[in-house]
């Protein structure tokens, strides 16, 4: 067994080490300067209550973007250095971030080990290679992020940091062969376990999902797929399952293989980054002659994120997760016994909520990021949530998951299905959300994002607009010299969140203008990008008359948008006359 040595580094502060809305991420030439990496890691391991590190099994891996190796081989060496029992990685140091949540929950090692907590190196769905953006964070032992109180000490711990531990004479470990290494150091044994990057999910899909029900969807003729994982981590479990396990065609995938830099693309399933997806779908400009698929899914470069498609047809997220928990019981083994609440944040539109109403679920409202949903899933109050940045996802794990909802979506169609796969019309994606709206009525919906602005410029806006909810009839004169046609505002706050199990208070977490007909103007600003700030505006209506409900959503949110746009005053204070991405 070879032997290392642990040794005692000096280091100083480095600024900008605060974790945002999921983790750190930063440009990796930031990454790799002189002990950025290993600051951020001994302030996390000193954030930690010691029997979470001395004598502990930690998970590390990521979505394979560039830079992941390296700092793989940096944090195997400073968990020895400081006490860790063992390291578990995905073989080539691939793990979905849902893997990693479902690695730590459920898998058991040779003796019995279970993780306690895990660093899932990503960006998720932000561009990777050399001049692009690397990331990381830290994850607890119910498999989901760390909660604010210890992202908040990891920040903490950054600003006074002085030293760091790291076994420099580990020799590094070959991270793409299955098996365990086994080393010595004073403190005793320390093993790395390089593990199958899909087993333990797929075995945690199997459990949750009728996988013969979904084969004969995907063998009958009358259907067609395709997956989409832009080159992200995605791809490894959607060979597994989709093919494997499934029995789609190999022709059904598309950017399946991880890349490092994602191909050069920007690994974030959208109608503006997924194009090629988009394009076989028959959503993009240049139609093909091609007869587009039945189904059609993308996921982002972690896999967490996930965008389904119908034939020419797009589902928003919001209708998603909605749509999900309305068919769950009947479509998914796993819900059989009942869902035991739903839940979506902030910004998500209210689609869910009228689902919840109707089913009389226990229903929460939570800000932006997976984090707040887990407190609620630990204590039993929640089933299914979702965000409207295309996450959705279960109390299976504590991360929101891509390739969960595809087959959440494969599972309703084939139940929807089940009886006329030999004969009849297939009901299609398009049928069950038009179905859905007929029942509980539509939210139209849509987010404008302004990607990297001048940060200045958007901290103004921000000011701006929480310094004129002060006066309802004064905001209520603005928007009525914009268009006299849309409804009153009645509310006007900051959003701000009370635990309902730990009572924690999070403030700040988005600028909110209600009005009287159910319409909301939502504000954030971004808490994962890399470089200046982006600001998202989230636009939504909601209209239960059945001859109203057909409508394009851009025609419909016309006003609306035009009201968010000049009241926020977003082009004289950030010069920009349209938004970077439209979802
Ligand atoms: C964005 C999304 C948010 C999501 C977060 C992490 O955050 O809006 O809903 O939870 O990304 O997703 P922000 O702060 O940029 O709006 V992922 O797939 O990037 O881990
Ligand atoms: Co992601």
């Amino acid at each position: 067994m070879v032997m290392f040595k642990v040794s005692r580094k000096a280091t100083s502060p480095i600024d900008g080490q605060k974790p945002g809305t999921s983790g750190l991420r930063k440009k990796v030439t930031v990454f790799k300067q002189p002990n950025y990496l290993h600051n951020f890691v001994q302030s996390t391991f000193n954030a930690l209550t010691l029997e979470k590190v001395k004598g502990a099994t930690l998970v590390v891996s990521g979505d394979g973007r560039y830079f992941s190796k390296d700092a793989i081989q940096i944090i195997i060496k400073m968990a020895a250095a400081n006490g860790v029992r063992r390291v578990w990685v995905g073989q080539n140091g691939l793990l979905s971030t849902p893997a990693v949540s479902a690695v730590i929950r459920e898998r058991v090692g040779a003796d019995g080990s279970k993780a306690s907590g895990s660093f899932i190196l990503t960006a998720s769905h932000n561009p990777g290679g050399p001049h692009e953006d690397f990331g990381i964070k830290y994850n607890m032992e119910n498999g989901g992020p760390a909660p604010e109180g210890i992202t908040d000490r990891i920040y903490d711990n950054t600003k006074t940091i002085k030293e760091y531990f790291i076994a420099e004479d580990l020799p590094d470990v070959d991270i793409s062969i299955i098996g365990v290494t086994n080393f010595s150091g004073h403190e005793g044994q320390f093993d790395v376990d390089v593990f199958d990057s899909t087993n333990d999910y797929v075995k945690l899909m199997k459990s949750i999902f009728d996988f013969e029900s979904i084969q004969n969807l995907l063998a009958s003729p009358k259907f067609s797929f395709c997956y989409d994982a832009l080159h992200g981590v995605a791809g490894i479990y959607a060979k597994r399952i989709f093919i494997q396990e499934l029995g789609a065609r190999e022709s059904s995938l598309l950017n399946c293989t991880p890349k490092e830099d994602f191909g050069g693309g920007h690994p974030d399933p959208n109608l503006t980054y997924a194009k090629e997806l988009v394009a076989r779908m028959g959503l993009g400009k240049a139609n093909s002659q091609e007869e587009p698929p039945e189904f059609g899914a993308a996921a982002d470069g972690d896999a967490d994120r996930n965008m389904v498609l119908g034939k020419r047809f797009f589902v928003t997220p919001s209708d998603s997760v909605a749509i999900i928990a309305a068919n769950a019981v009947q479509a998914i083994p796993y819900f059989t016994s009942g869902l035991k609440g739903v839940a979506r944040s902030m910004p998500t539109s209210a689609a869910l909520d009228v689902v919840a109403t109707n089913l009389k679920l226990k229903f929460f409202e939570v800000p932006t990021g997976w984090k707040f949903f887990g407190n609620l899933m630990d204590a039993g109050l929640c089933s299914v949530c979702g965000e409207e940045s295309f996450g959705t996802g279960s109390d299976h794990i504590r991360e929101k998951d891509g390739i969960w909802a595809v087959l959440a979506w494969l599972s309703i169609l084939a139940l929807k299905n089940k009886d006329n796969l030999n004969g009849g019309k297939l009901v299609t994606v398009e049928d069950i959300v038009r179905q859905h709206w007929a029942t509980y009525g539509r939210h139209y919906y849509t987010r404008y994002d302004y990607e990297n602005v001048d940060a200045g410029a958007a901290k103004e806006l921000m000011t701006y607009l929480v310094k004129l909810q002060s006066s309802l009839p004064d905001v209520n004169k603005i928007i009525k010299g914009i268009r006299s046609d849309v409804s009153t505002v009645v509310q006007a706050d900051e959003f701000e969140y009370k635990d309902p199990v730990d009572g924690s208070i999070s403030k700040h977490q988005g600028i909110r203008y209600l009005f009287e007909d159910g319409s909301r103007l939502v504000f954030r600003l971004s808490g994962t990008g890399s470089e200046g700030a982006t600001i998202r505006v989230y636009i939504e209506q909601y209209e239960n008359d059945s001859s109203k409900i057909g409508k394009d959503s851009q025609e419909a949110l016309a006003p609306l948008v035009e009201v968010a746009l000049k009241l926020s005053k977003m082009q004289e204070f950030t010069g920009r006359s349209a938004p970077t991405v439209i979802t």
